[in-house]
């Protein structure tokens, strides 16, 4: 009896597991977070502070998937013996894990609903291996007890057996097509911790904060900046083996390596980057610390023929883009960045080298893992998002956010403070005002900004009566221009239209 039930709970630890190794092995092929690695993340993101702080002295990486792998062990072999009672009971455990690593997947930055995939794909794996197990430990503990030992016994016991090691067979297969396909990945990684980079780390301004709880960081840290690309797999770029070839309508080709990049860097700035698709009051926004070369030199050493209008950029995933010609020359600090933040550029964010252009939305400019640009005429190209509708030249368009009160909360009647951000990239904002109730405009007191090209965060007091509220933002820039309350969509170049936020004061 109690040996049986020992084999119960090593059926649910090698169905578990099998489970959990194909889940690492697509997940590593598509340059995804693991469900564990999502756990393992959600734990750190999470955790107090103080556990945090002890963890980075004492080897917390280290521990935490070891520790994640040794709970998840005693959660299987649990699952197993429930199995043993009901079968939809060994289900329903295997489900319940799995929920937990496709929220941890979810709340990653960037995940969508298709990085539940390979979750999804590990619950089937756990669960089939599960009813195959299970059905041979049945047929073991059916035969009589006084068999015990004897012939049909023993068949049965190496039928099970041969079910646990093929399980084992799959577990480790996908292990080793998980370290295979994650190896490109890995070597960036043991790269990027090589690297020094010529770079000073950020320095957040004096004044560029208004103290609001509730409002965004001046500063998105990395991790926390919105993600958008078309690759199913992030390009692992090794970036002593990067080169970036300009060409087309040019007197002379260039080709740079990482080297020469990294040699001519120089420019440094805090600087803005924005989706077209971002809806009113939406997230698609992040301001970062970029540092690399100034675009503008490198195209100009090139020299761009009479009747050359744009640049045609191409990733190494074959993504391209069409930037305006002038909005690398007129003197904007248009760079080709290795770092973001003060540390090499993450993957997902274009390692080892992407464009940045104050002042356009990144889908005419900011390509990620770029390694092609091509002098060329607007007549004579179209881009991946051209091609579907989008707007030719994607120069930002003003807006501005409400970030605090968030919508339907509650705060104290009287004084209200109401924060958020603005911004014109290469504009630059003027004033930001706010409105109550449809009545007159207030304006809000703006934090300081270093340049034009990022976003400013503003805020105001209002005098608010109790009951329910609706607040309105809108911002003027530094030409003059009040921002448009016309509604437009984000199709097909960038929405516009004041954002309003409902809240209740008791
Ligand atoms: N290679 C590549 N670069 C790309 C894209 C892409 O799909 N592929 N998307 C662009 C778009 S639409 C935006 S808004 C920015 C987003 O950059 P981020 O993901 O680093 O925030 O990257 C731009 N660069
Ligand atoms: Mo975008």
């Amino acid at each position: 009896m109690k040996r049986s039930s020992a084999a119960w709970a090593l059926a649910g630890v090698v169905a578990g597991f099998a489970g959990i190794a194909v889940d690492y092995a697509v997940t590593e092929g598509a340059n995804q977070a693991s469900a564990i690695e999502a756990v393992a993340v959600f734990v750190r993101d999470h955790a107090p502070a103080d556990l945090v702080n002890w963890a980075r002295e004492n080897h917390g990486k280290a521990i935490t998937i070891p520790a994640i792998v040794v709970l998840l062990a005693l959660f299987f072999g649990a699952v197993g013996r429930l199995a043993r009672r009901r079968w939809w009971l060994g289900v329903l455990g295997f489900a319940v894990i799995s929920a937990v690593g496709g929220a941890a997947v979810l709340a990653g930055n960037g995940a969508t609903v298709a990085y539940l995939l390979p979750v999804a794909l590990g619950f089937a794996v756990m669960t089939v291996a599960m009813a195959l197990l299970g059905e041979r430990l049945t047929r073991l503990q059916a035969v009589d007890d006084d068999d015990v030992f004897g012939e049909a016994w023993r068949g049965h016991r190496r039928d099970f057996l041969v079910v646990v090691g093929a399980v084992l067979g799959v577990a480790a297969v996908s292990t080793l097509v998980g370290r295979y396909l994650g190896r490109d990945e890995k070597a960036v990684e043991a790269e990027q911790e090589q690297l020094r980079l010529p770079v000073t780390p950020p320095v957040v301004p004096d004044g560029v904060r208004v103290e609001v709880d509730g409002v965004q960081p001046w500063m998105t840290p990395a991790d926390d900046f919105y993600l958008i690309d078309t690759v199913f797999s992030k390009p692992a770029i090794l970036a002593k083996e990067w080169k970036l070839r300009i060409h087309g309508m040019v007197e002379r080709e260039i080709e740079l390596t990482y080297n020469d990049l990294v040699t001519r860097a120089g420019v440094e700035a805090w600087i803005t980057l924005n989706c077209v698709s971002n809806e009113i009051g939406g997230d698609l926004i992040g301001n970062a610390w970029w540092s690399g070369a100034l675009l503008a030199p490198i195209i100009a050493e090139a020299g761009p023929l009479p009747g050359a209008d744009c640049i045609k950029q191409t990733s190494h995933d074959g993504w391209d883009c069409a930037t305006p010609l002038d909005t690398i020359t007129d003197g904007r600090q248009a760079m080709l960045a290795i770092a973001m933040n003060g540390e090499p550029l993450p993957i997902e964010h274009g390692y080892p080298v992407r464009t940045i252009v104050p002042g356009l939305y990144g889908y005419v400019s900011a390509t990620k893992w770029v390694v092609d640009m091509e002098i060329t005429r607007f007549d004579d190209v179209e881009a991946y998002w051209t091609q579907r509708g989008w707007g030719e030249l994607g120069p930002v368009k003003m807006a501005s956010k409400i970030e605090v009160p968030a919508n339907d909360d509650e705060v104290a009647a009287g004084e209200v403070v109401v924060a958020g951000t603005a911004w014109h990239q290469h504009t630059g904002i003027e004033g930001v005002e706010v409105q109550l109730d449809g009545g007159p405009w207030t304006p809000a007191e703006l934090a300081r900004v270093p340049n034009t090209d990022t976003w400013v965060q503003w805020r105001v007091a209002l005098d608010v009566e109790p009951g329910d509220h609706q607040v309105t933002v809108r911002a003027t820039d530094q030409a003059g221009e009040v921002q448009t309350s016309v509604r437009a969509d984000v199709l097909p170049d960038g929405a516009t239209g004041w954002h309003s936020v409902e809240f209740t004061a008791s």
